[in-house]
């Protein structure tokens, strides 16, 4: 038939693009490789296939990497765009749990609806290079990039104050602990002293964060990471304290410059000399104080804004700064629980005079204040931050604060009583998690409490079968219940050791599942040296500004050992990093304020009311939630409307960095423009393939009408190709429906050569449809690697002009046309541009200056 079918249409052309391994992207040495052709390798961040399968959401950032990748494919570029599961961590084990299922059953089953769905969509991917993380064959390669880290002194076991959640019953790392609360989850943490793997990822702060400077990613997620690595410059100082005969009291700080006003000192709660530090006088108050600072989070503990709280240890510590014995240098030491432990050395001297938080804390209790640095005349304020001369201070008196900090520093490092420090807010990992469904590390613990990893031959160490793998409650690892598979063989000695029954965390996987693309069928290494020269690091890296720190730090990091392994070539992952913004979704109020559910919701119109009560709604923007019962399937749109509008209506809907609400009310909209882009270019009435005049190409440069639809044309694919720079296809998008609409008004004008450059421009969006359109102009190959449309930019110049209107010589108005328009036409309307001037006149003479002006001679 000749009518726009989309579901027959689809179908086809997926089938046909399986079949023929349209998007298999070439390794080298593989068939088909082409040493020409330079590469890109676009990524997007993969899924965890959860139980609820994809919503919109999840695919308006992988339809914009696939609308790059159909392009650079265009441009000739030998592409890389591969997709795979997140398939280990906590999200499938509460699921599995939930659902009393085992976590290998349902992660197949979600993966199975993620693929059908990801395929549904049209996605460009190579699926012969999918994988999955918890695929033994990929894990394999994951603890043996462990057991390089672990050989490499970067993995280690240590006792730490770690997060435990019990509703959980796991340890979580700082980063999933989000104001003393799990971020997954919502449940109640606490801090528990327990012996855990680690990883040194602060051994690369420095390098984590100069690289930064390498990669083209957005600014905000650069800040974010360079926050979160927190490096600052500063001083470590020891004090003596009265009393304690040879310990000192080390602090850290950035303004060492600052020490003649240190007027007291301060200690975290959980500092291990408070004991030592607390008078009998003063014990019950600091005991007391020490208790219940331990329930409070950080967050809570540092919030500026709170009041300060803290008590006296009853100690006293000396100044450096000053001579033994002057009265000024003798200082009283709290405890204070602004003061953190996990920072610098988990105490401080306080400076009132320009630190506000030690100025608060002063006011509160008493405590000397002085200012060291001269303020500006008009500060106004209480602790001064800022630059200027130092006062107050001795041998500083009068430098600046750059100055005087280095000054200190000589000072201190000459008498022994402090050094210049660098210190990082980063932390290093905690890698372990005392968890069933993830990676079993490749280690043998030794009776002697000695370990020893698993050689490299006898990877994978595979998770063994359980049916019950729910935590136990003492909160021992649920695989120390699987007691065969605990026990093994030293290989060394052939005595019996134990396995190590802590799992990675689900992050693990993640760190490199980019590099196995690369290679992912490799079977006797994680990716062979050559693939990973050919293809580089990955150039575009399309995913949700939530892994703006972890993921993407945690990556780097393994890229940066692998790079010192001597495995990758480069230094970065991920040249250029967009984040696609968030789909959001209408939701209804009512009058109180609640939001109704999306069945509730009826339209009279424009307006939304309640199906039962008829009152009319207010509506705002929500996110999409089962519980408001707005959230749209992609199965659906497609169904209902066909794939390709599902996809032209993502990418219209705005520019993709952008959050933005679903409209189901514009998704008609789109499938309209297709259907009139069909009827453009095929006549339903026939059983021909396209209207009969495309079906020859049109020879010498396009005139008259038809050369107006080269104008269009021109910037329209102009627009097109700009908005690959910002990602705003949406823009793409709307210029293609105004050449559509100029088409559509002289469709006979419209050249072959001009349809073919549209249903190109079309393809990343509508692939499917543009496929079907351009074997029906004639094409027997597959779009996806026909050149990228091109125009002319003569046609750029605007064929518009402004006319001056002369009478007598003399300017009387203007007349803006087209620059080619014939004498006659321009000269009526120079005439009514000229109105009264030319009134009871005669004209004599039109003297045109061709695109410049029009002269009448009038008597
Ligand atoms: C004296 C001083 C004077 C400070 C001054 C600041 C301004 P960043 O930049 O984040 O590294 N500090 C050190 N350890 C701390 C801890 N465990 N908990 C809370 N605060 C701590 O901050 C370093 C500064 O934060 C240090 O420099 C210290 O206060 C405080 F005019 O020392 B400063």
């Amino acid at each position: 038939t000749n009518a726009y079918e989309p579901r027959a249409i689809e179908a086809k052309w997926q089938d046909r693009w399986e079949a023929q391994g349209t998007f298999r992207a070439a390794n080298p040495g593989d068939p088909g490789f082409d040493p020409q052709a330079p590469k890109y390798y676009v990524l997007d961040m993969f899924p965890y296939p959860s139980g609820a399968g994809l919503h919109v959401g999840h695919p308006m950032g992988y339809i914009g990497s696939d609308v790059v990748t159909r392009r650079k494919r265009a441009e000739g570029f030998n592409v890389l765009h591969p997709m795979g599961y997140d398939a280990f961590g906590l999200p499938a084990e509460q699921y599995a749990i939930q659902t009393g299922q085992h976590p290998a059953q349902t992660t197949a089953a979600n993966i199975a609806t993620y693929r059908r769905q990801l395929k549904l969509v049209g996605l460009s991917y190579d699926w012969e290079r999918e994988l999955t993380t918890s695929d033994p064959a990929y894990y394999r390669w994951t603890q043996w990039i462990f057991a390089r880290l672990y050989d490499r002194g970067l993995a280690y076991q240590a006792e730490v104050p770690v997060w435990w959640c019990e509703a959980l019953k796991t340890v979580l790392s700082n980063e999933e602990v989000i104001n003393g609360r799990s971020e997954r989850g919502d449940h109640p943490c606490e801090r528990r002293p327990l012996k855990q793997w680690m990883l040194k990822i602060t051994a690369y702060a420095d390098r984590l964060l100069d690289d930064l400077d390498l990669v083209d990613w957005p600014e905000s997620v650069k800040t974010m990471q360079r926050e979160w690595i927190g490096r600052s410059e500063g001083a470590e100082i020891d004090f003596e304290v009265d009393g304690l005969e040879d310990q000192r009291l080390t602090v850290f700080t950035t303004r060492p410059d600052t020490l003649f006003g240190a007027t007291f000192m301060v200690v975290a709660p959980e500092h291990p000399l408070v004991r030592q530090l607390t008078t009998d006088a003063q014990r019950a108050a600091v005991e007391g104080y020490v208790e219940a600072a331990s329930s409070k989070s950080d967050l809570e503990r540092t919030d500026l804004a709170k009041e300060k709280s803290g008590v006296f240890t009853g100690s006293f510590a000396v100044n450096p700064a000053f001579e033994a014995g002057d009265e000024r240098g003798k200082i009283p030491i709290w405890v204070a629980d602004y003061v953190l432990i996990s920072y610098g050395s988990g105490a401080i001297m306080a400076v009132p005079g320009q630190d506000q938080r030690d100025w608060d804390f002063a006011e509160q209790y008493g405590l000397s204040i002085v200012r060291t640095v001269q303020p500006t005349p008009n500060f106004e304020g209480k602790a001064f931050t800022g630059n200027g001369p130092a006062i107050n201070s001795g041998f500083l008196d009068g430098m600046g604060v750059a100055d005087a900090k280095a000054a200190m520093i000589a000072h201190l490092e000459r008498s022994g009583l402090g050094r210049s420090k660098v210190n990082y807010r980063l932390r290093d990992w905690l890698f372990s998690r005392q968890r069933y469904w993830g990676e079993p590390f490749p280690v043998l613990h030794r009776a002697d409490g000695s370990h020893l990893r698993v050689p490299d031959a006898e990877l994978p160490v595979e998770l063994p079968e359980m049916v019950d793998f729910a935590p136990p409650d003492d909160g021992s690892p649920p695989l120390s219940k699987a007691v065969d598979w605990v026990r093994a063989t030293d290989p060394a000695t052939g005595q019996t050791v134990t396995r190590d029954t802590d799992t990675m965390p689900g992050w693990a996987g993640s760190c490199w599942y980019y590099l196995r693309f690369m290679d992912p069928h490799n079977a006797s290494a994680p990716f062979s040296k050559e693939a990973a020269n050919y293809w580089g690091n990955v150039d575009l890296y399309v995913g949700g500004t939530e892994h703006a720190v972890l993921h993407l730090l945690y990556a780097r990091f393994w890229h940066k050992v692998l790079f010192d392994e001597g495995l990758v070539p480069t230094k970065e992952p991920f040249q250029q990093l967009f984040n696609q913004g968030m789909l959001t979704a209408f939701a209804y109020k009512d009058g109180t304020g609640r939001l109704v559910s999306g069945d509730e919701v009826e339209f009279k119109g424009d307006v939304a009311v309640h199906r039962e009560t008829g009152e009319a709604l207010e509506q705002v923007v929500a996110k999409m939630s089962k519980s408001l019962k707005n959230v749209v399937n992609p199965d659906d749109v497609c169904e209902q409307y066909g794939v390709d509008t599902f996809r032209l209506y993502e990418m219209f809907m705005g520019p993709l960095a952008d959050s933005k609400p679903w409209n189901p009310r514009d998704v008609p909209g789109c499938r309209r423009f297709l259907d009139k882009l069909w009827r453009l270019l095929i006549d339903g009435n026939t059983d021909q393939p396209v209207r009969p005049h495309l079906a020859a190409a049109a020879v010498g440069e396009p005139q008259g009408a038809a050369a107006d639809l080269e104008r269009s044309l021109a910037r329209a694919l102009k627009r097109v190709d700009d908005s690959f720079k910002a990602f705003n296809f949406n823009t793409a998008i709307a210029a293609l429906m105004t050449f559509v609409n100029d088409a559509g008004k002289a469709s006979d004008a419209l050249r072959r050569d001009q349809a073919e450059r549209l249903v190109q421009a079309l393809a990343p969006f509508a692939p499917h449809l543009a496929e079907e359109l351009w074997e029906r102009l004639g094409h027997t190959e597959s779009l996806a690697r026909a050149p990228w449309p091109t125009y002319d930019p003569k046609w750029l110049i605007e064929s518009e002009v402004e006319f001056a209107v002369q009478v007598n010589g003399k300017l009387r108005g203007t007349v803006v046309a087209a620059k080619d328009l014939d004498q006659a036409a321009l000269a009526e309307l120079a005439v009514a541009a000229a109105g009264k001037h030319l009134e009871g006149k005669n004209i004599v003479k039109t003297i045109v200056v061709p695109g410049r002006l029009v002269n009448f001679v009038a008597k």
